[in-house]
């Protein structure tokens, strides 16, 4: 476990650094990369993530899942958001999610498939 973790964190580097290089297709101006969320059999990584409004949050399908995964809001989310404004699909590999967070606060994410160990926030800052 702890090895697949140490693979996967380096995976993560890889996909930071070629985030940082794909310029944002809105938000003129912006520098803030976009965080990447690894979505693995079976937790999110990392499993806490800060921005600032306005930026988005990447979640990126381990390409070695067996299982069913989806990143789904909590009732953990600030005033005004829906829950329907905050669901991905579900399945094993080749999915990406990549909302945009305008609201500030606090959110929280699971995967309705392992609710009990697939748990994450997001806090998104003013
Ligand atoms: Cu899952």
């Amino acid at each position: 476990m702890l090895r697949r973790r140490a693979l996967t964190a380096s995976a993560l580097a890889a996909a930071a650094v070629s985030a940082v290089a794909v310029p944002a297709s809105s938000g003129a101006g912006e520098s803030s990369k976009t965080p990447v969320v690894t979505v693995a059999d079976d937790y999110f990584a990392p499993d806490d993530v800060k921005v600032p409004a306005g930026s988005k949050v990447k979640w990126v399908w381990d390409d070695v899942n067996t299982d069913t995964h989806n990143v789904v809001v909590t009732g953990t989310r600030p005033d005004g958001v829906k829950k329907a404004d905050f669901r991905s699909s579900s399945g094993a590999v080749g999915i990406t999610y990549a909302p945009k967070f305008k609201v500030p606060g606090k959110y929280e994410f699971v995967c309705t498939y392992h609710k009990s160990v697939m748990r994450m926030d997001v806090k998104v800052t003013k």
